[in-house]
């Protein structure tokens, strides 16, 4: 075979795994044939350093029609006055954030990655953890929410220059005005990531982050249904409280850190196939479609994590805001691990997840997380959503017998219709 044959014969079996499966990752979802149209289109080919109209190559002006439409699109979604839709992913916009207006060694508080946060809010492991001296708050062992108390004391304590807020295992709505008091009282830039739930934002689901964040930050991919990538918003511009200046000695405000801290900061050239991608998906997002597709997604996540929680499994706090719920499976007396492997044996993508204050390390967890986006964009309604409850009770109660998972896997297609449930 061909090495070009070699890949697309790898496709086309990826083709079939996402078609013939259920995709229970809270952070993937299934983009729509014009969202692939644009992104393998011909924009790959163009070098477009700089923003549109200040560009530091010729032939732009198509492409930054495509970037000021991505622009345009963007703030009416989330009715904010700017928007950089250049950052690859929500790592980079995150790194460009906390770079542009940071130096090596300032501090950071974010949640920890133990009790929901995310790898770029301050890990060791990470940029966030390395370049910055990073601090963490977690939810509270009773509720399972964000510790209030904790934030406060920690921020009290250790005066960062940024707070962050937002996560990617954490299935309740966020209070932003009580993360914007502590941040106002120690001095602190607040930061959003909402890369998981930015489309029940967007929607108005969930509570509005940008009155009282001063940066938010997003992927475009989850719950937006877009292409891979990052994008970084606010409401309204600010003067940086750090007195970062221009070349000039003139105060710069957030806006001139933020673009110049993505390019040329963190990145080169943007991705203008993608950029295109994420216009379209944008415009798609406005649509009366999308509003009532977001509705489902919640409603299906709600449906499910009432039904783990009516037949005997722990669902973490008690249920769901938005589109995941998080499962702590120690009463099934089977790792998050095992249930990962066990589901992926009937088709079920989901992946393990540490359940805050987990005895269980990282590689073995004692929880699985489940997002219902991806189910909702096949068109998976409540009653499917029972179906999927039902398959996966089975699967861990029979996780050790692999001839008995075989058995669910080649029946699993036709029990959920999946070929009448095309992915794109
Ligand atoms: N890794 C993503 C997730 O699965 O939540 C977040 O970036």
């Amino acid at each position: 075979m061909e090495l070009k044959e070699q890949i697309f014969d790898i496709i086309e079996k990826e083709f079939s795994r996402q078609s013939h499966g259920l995709e229970l990752i809270a952070s993937e979802n299934y983009v729509s044939k014009n969202v692939m149209r644009a992104v393998g289109s011909i924009l790959t080919n163009k070098y477009a350093e700089g923003y549109p109209a200040h560009r530091y190559y010729g032939g732009c002006e198509f492409v930054d029609k495509v970037e000021n439409l991505a622009i345009e699109r963007a703030k009416k979604l989330f009715n904010v006055n700017y928007v950089n839709v250049q950052p690859h992913s929500g790592s980079q916009a995150n790194a460009s954030v906390l770079t542009g207006f940071l130096k090596p060694g300032d501090k950071i508080l974010g949640m920890s990655i133990a009790c929901g946060g995310h790898l770029t809010h301050g890990t060791s492991v990470s940029f966030s953890g390395k370049l910055f001296q990073a601090y963490s708050y977690g939810v509270s062992k009773e509720t399972e929410r964000i510790d209030f108390e904790e934030v406060s004391r920690i921020a009290h304590e250790v005066k960062p220059k940024v707070i962050i807020c937002g996560a990617s295992a954490y299935s309740r709505d966020i209070d932003y005005k009580k993360f914007r008091e502590i941040s106002d009282e120690v001095g602190a830039l607040l930061m959003a990531d909402i890369a998981h739930p930015a489309g029940l934002i967007a929607c108005g689901l969930l509570s509005d982050p940008f009155d009282y964040c001063h940066i938010v930050t997003t992927t475009t991919h989850k719950t937006l249904r877009g292409p891979r990538g990052g994008m970084i918003m606010m409401r309204n511009d600010f003067e940086n409280p750090f007195g970062i200046v221009d070349k000039k000695g003139n105060l710069k405000m957030a806006s001139a850190i933020i673009d110049s801290s993505v390019f040329p900061g963190n990145q080169g050239g943007p991705l203008m196939h993608v950029i295109a991608g994420k216009a379209v998906a944008f415009g798609e997002d406005l649509s009366d479609d999308y509003k009532k597709y977001i509705e489902q997604v919640r409603n299906n996540a709600r449906h499910l994590a009432a039904l783990f929680d009516s037949n005997g499994y722990r669902v973490v706090s008690g249920g769901t805001d938005n589109h995941l719920i998080l499962l702590d499976l120690h009463n099934k007396n089977i790792t998050g691990r095992e249930a990962e492997i066990a589901l992926d044996k009937i088709g079920v993508a989901v992946n393990k997840n540490m359940i805050p204050f987990d005895d269980r390390s990282a590689f073995t967890t004692s929880g699985i997380r489940i997002g219902t986006p991806a189910i909702t964009t096949r068109g998976f309604k409540e009653d499917d959503c029972t179906k999927v409850f039902e398959f996966i009770d089975e699967a861990i109660n029979h996780y050790q017998d692999d001839e008995y998972l075989a058995k669910m896997k080649q029946t699993l297609p036709q029990v959920f219709d999946l070929d009448n449930k095309p992915i794109c």
